[in-house]
C-alpha cells in the first residue's frame, strides 16, 4: 500500500496536535480540530469500510468548525475558553441530551476519548515488532480506550474493519514520512505532544466534571 504522489504526510497532521497548545497551556480549537481533519484524510485512505468511523468524525469536527467560525467564534478559540462560556450560558446538558445536544462540551469529549485511542494505538506502532499485526494493536487499543463508550454493534463493526488494516511496515509507509526508522523516529516526536494535549483536556474535564457527558 503505496502513499499517493503529492499525499501529504502525517507529520503534518500530527504537528497540529503540537501548534494547539498554547504557553499557557490553552488548548487552540482551530490546529486542533485541523489534526482531526488530517487524521480523516487518512482514515479515508484505509477504505471504505472505514466510512461509518470517518462519517461520524467528520460529523464532529463539522459541529465545532461551525461553533468556531459562527457568531461566538471568540468563545471557541480555546478550550478553556468553550468550557467556561458554554457552562456558565447554560449551554451543556449534563444529564441527557435535551436541550442542547450537540454542545461543544459533549462533541470535544467524544474527539478527546478518541485521541486516547490515537495515543495508544500510535505508541503500539512506534513499539511493536516488526512484523506485529496492526490489527491486533488497533484493537488492543481500541479496548483499552474508545470501546467502553460505545454500545456492542458499533465494537463489532470496528474490530471487524480493524482486521482489513495492513501490515505494520505498510502503515508506517502509508505515513508518507520516508522509510519506517523515519516514520518510528517521527511517532516518538510526536507522540508527548499528543499526550500533552490528552493530558490537559482531561484534567480540563474532570475540574468540571464533564467526563460523562451524554
Ligand atoms: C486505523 C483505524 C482507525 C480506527 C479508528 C478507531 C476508532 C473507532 C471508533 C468507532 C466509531 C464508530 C462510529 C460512531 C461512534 C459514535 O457513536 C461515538 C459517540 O458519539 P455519539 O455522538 O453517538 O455520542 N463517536 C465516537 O466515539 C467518535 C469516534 C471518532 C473516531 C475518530 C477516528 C479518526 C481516526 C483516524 C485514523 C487515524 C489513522 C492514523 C494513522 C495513519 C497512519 C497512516
Amino acid at each position: 500500500m503505496a502513499a499517493a504522489p503529492g499525499a501529504f504526510s502525517l507529520r503534518e497532521v500530527l504537528a497540529g496536535f503540537q501548534e494547539c497548545v498554547t504557553e499557557q497551556r490553552e488548548v487552540l480549537l482551530g490546529p486542533y480540530l485541523c489534526g482531526w481533519r488530517g487524521l480523516v484524510r487518512f482514515l479515508n485512505g484505509l477504505g471504505a469500510i472505514f466510512s461509518f468511523i470517518s462519517k461520524d468524525a467528520v460529523a464532529k469536527i463539522q459541529i465545532m468548525e461551525n461553533y468556531c467560525g459562527g457568531e461566538r467564534r471568540e468563545e471557541y478559540r480555546t478550550l478553556q475558553a468553550m468550557v467556561r462560556y458554554e457552562l456558565s450560558g447554560g449551554l451543556v446538558d449534563l444529564q441527557r441530551r435535551s436541550a442542547h445536544p450537540d454542545s461543544g462540551c459533549r462533541t470535544v469529549l467524544r474527539l478527546h476519548r478518541a485521541l486516547r485511542w490515537l495515543q495508544l494505538f500510535l505508541e503500539g506502532l512506534r513499539t511493536a515488532r516488526q512484523d506485529a499485526s496492526t490489527s491486533a494493536i488497533c484493537t488492543d487499543s481500541y479496548n483499552a480506550s474508545l470501546a467502553a463508550y460505545h454500545p456492542w454493534v458499533v465494537r463489532k463493526a470496528a474490530v471487524v474493519a480493524f482486521c482489513t488494516l495492513p501490515s505494520r511496515d505498510a502503515f508506517l509507509e502509508v505515513m508518507n514520512v520516508g522509510g519506517p526508522e523515519e516514520a518510528v523516529e517521527m511517532l516518538g516526536d510526536a507522540l508527548p505532544h499528543i499526550r500533552n494535549v490528552y493530558g490537559i483536556t482531561q484534567e480540563l474535564y474532570e475540574q468540571h466534571h464533564l467526563l460523562d457527558l451524554p
